[in-house]
């Protein structure tokens, strides 16, 4: 009779939470739930170029802040390109990138079934780890301290054919070339002839790219063609084999290889025939020195021990 009677409490006792928990479940699931159905598929259709592209908030504030080189500020253009090596790293889908100024551009393979395609996955991730990085990498390029957190705008476009994403290389590169050539006339004639900002534009306005080549050559001596190729056609960044020793096989490690070559010439595509090719695979770069120190920086981490890579990872490039 006792042992029954406690028998029959325990069972009452259990049958009771039980209940309570399969309410509190049924409230979770069945009365709320339908709000995820608000929720939009953004999945990106198969089979097309998906391009990325981040932008520096208000850079001209930041760039005049931060007191950066006019109008080209090597340190700070190489923060920009270690945060996008890092993207890259993280990212291994993403075939080539491309950065100038304040802006950067990453393009997905085809085929990339990353995140199932979603749009704003690809889209906020690739723009918040540029962002997180970018703080990161700040020490190790500019002596300056960061003064307030910069932020980017990311948005996401497609393009279906080889053709359209050459053409938008190549308009990316074009605007360098354009705004390079222009603002290093325009600094040149307020900094070293003591022009004002508005005479400087009053003398350029309506000038060729001739006329400011001339005008860089005959007043200040200047061989446009012959300045730091990264400021007159911006980074390419591509994911490589690098081979650093004398023979072929010697030492190979797969890197993210800086460059400053001009893509809009059909040479470049045919030199990295990769980044088109139906398969993927990253094509091999001979290193050779000089090296540069966004990438001598890469294959040095690779060399050291797991422990000290992960390590160096939050330090370098
Ligand atoms: N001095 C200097 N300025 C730079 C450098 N790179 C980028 N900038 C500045 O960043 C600006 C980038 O241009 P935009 O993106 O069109 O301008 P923004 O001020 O960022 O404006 P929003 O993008 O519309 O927010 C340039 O106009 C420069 O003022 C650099 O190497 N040196
Ligand atoms: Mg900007």
């Amino acid at each position: 009779m006792y042992f029954r009677a406690i028998y029959t409490l325990l069972q009452s006792r259990t049958t009771a939470s039980a209940t309570a928990i399969l309410s509190r479940r049924s409230m979770a699931c069945s009365r709320y739930e339908y709000v995820k159905s608000y929720e939009q598929d953004d999945s990106i259709l198969p089979n097309v170029w998906i391009v990325i592209r981040i932008d520096g908030k208000k850079f001209h504030k930041f760039s005049k802040v931060h007191d950066f080189e006019k109008p080209n500020d090597e340190n700070a253009l190489n923060v920009m390109n270690a945060a996008a090596v890092t993207v890259m790293q993280e990212f291994r889908d993403i075939v080539l990138a491309y950065g100038q100024s304040d802006e950067y551009s990453f393009v997905f393979r085809k085929e990339t079934t990353a995140f199932k395609r979603r749009s704003a996955k690809l889209l906020t991730y690739v723009t918040s780890l540029f962002s997180s990085s970018y703080v990161l990498r700040w020490p190790h390029w500019m002596s300056q301290p960061m003064a307030y957190a910069p932020c980017f705008d990311g948005r996401v476009v497609l393009y279906p054919s080889d053709e359209n994403l050459r053409d938008y290389l190549s308009w990316r590169q074009a605007d360098v070339h354009v705004n390079n050539l222009y603002n290093t006339a325009f600094w040149k004639l307020v900094l070293q002839t003591g022009l004002s900002n508005q005479q400087a534009e009053e003398r350029l306005r309506g000038t060729f790219s001739a006329d400011k080549n001339e005008l860089l050559f005959q007043e200040f001596g200047i061989n446009y063609n012959n300045m730091p190729a990264m400021y007159r056609k911006g980074t390419i960044l591509l994911r490589k084999r690098v081979v650093t020793g004398e023979l072929p096989d010697e030492k190979c490690r797969q890197a993210i290889v800086p460059l400053h070559e001009d893509l809009i010439s059909a040479q470049f595509w045919k030199t990295h025939s990769e980044i088109l090719a139906n398969k993927y695979v990253p094509g091999t770069h001979n290193a050779t020195e000089p090296m540069s120190r966004l990438l001598s920086e890469q294959l040095k981490s690779l060399e050291a021990p797991l422990e000290q890579q992960l390590k160096n990872n939050a330090k370098i490039s």
